[in-house]
């Protein structure tokens, strides 16, 4: 399967491109399962809520935001991460031979009713140490995602746009309170996505999710993906795991 000529078009001009039921709802099955099961006994790597935001937690109650290095978790994981059949697009996104980063998204992402807290405006690529900003993650929506629960909210183009440092605040978050930003952040678009869709989207592409008011979690699988040439800087965290070449 490839992008048109319209739709990698589309995809470079605003930084993401959604393919609707990339997924058939058995795969999202299979993937939730085993999912449902890590968290439910928290097998380590987590990201929790506490961490994410900076507080205690009481033990007891702690909420996962995110399973970590879901690639050596399961081979469930590892083939949707590893399908044929995104090859081809990711090749076009990138330009380049996909491979798959393990350093940074390799995660279930969690938004647990009422305890996940909304994640602000932020560009992934502000942590990661690589030659280029050549990378795109994949998000697969596993349910259905809105505005109810937390869906992916996106500024279109933004991954293009050269920003000053007065535009982010703490931990490089964009400022919604910074005035030459509210109106960019006005022009945001919100996603809504149903289970088996997919999200691309560009590692300096603006985006956030508001908090879940459902009483049902809502998980994702999201993994990242660089072109082959773009190379981590050495003694980095991007550098320090393993790559996989989807050739
Ligand atoms: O689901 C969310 O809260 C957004 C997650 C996200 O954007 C991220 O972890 O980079």
């Amino acid at each position: 399967m490839k992008l048109s000529d319209y739709e990698l078009s589309q995809f470079n001009k605003d930084g993401f491109i959604i393919l609707r039921r990339f997924a058939d709802s058995q795969s999202c099955e299979r993937i939730l399962d085993i999912a449902k099961a890590h968290l439910k006994h928290k097998i380590a790597p987590i990201e929790t809520e506490s961490e994410y935001i900076g507080e205690d937690e009481d033990s007891l109650r702690v909420t996962v935001r995110r399973l970590r290095q879901v690639y050596d978790r399961d081979i469930v994981f590892r083939e949707w991460m590893e399908c044929d059949k995104i090859r081809p697009i990711l090749n076009q996104v990138l330009g380049d031979t996909p491979m798959i980063t393990l350093a940074h998204h390799n995660s279930i992402m969690t938004k647990m009713p009422h305890t996940s807290t909304q994640t602000s405006w932020h560009q992934d690529i502000r942590y990661w140490h690589f030659e280029s900003d050549n990378l795109v993650s994949i998000w697969l929506a596993l349910d259905d995602e809105n505005a109810e629960n937390g869906v992916l909210e996106f500024i279109a183009g933004s991954h293009k746009m050269a920003f000053g440092s007065e535009q982010f605040e703490d931990k490089q978050y964009f400022s919604s309170t910074h005035k030459p930003n509210q109106e960019l952040i006005e022009s945001s678009t919100q996603t809504t996505l149903q289970k088996g869709d997919v999200v691309i989207f560009h590692s300096k592409l603006l985006h956030r999710a508001n908090k879940n008011r459902t009483d049902k979690a809502k998980i994702s699988f999201v993994y990242t993906v660089k072109g082959e040439k773009n190379l981590a800087l050495a003694n980095s965290r991007s550098s320090s795991y393993k790559e996989i070449i989807l050739s």
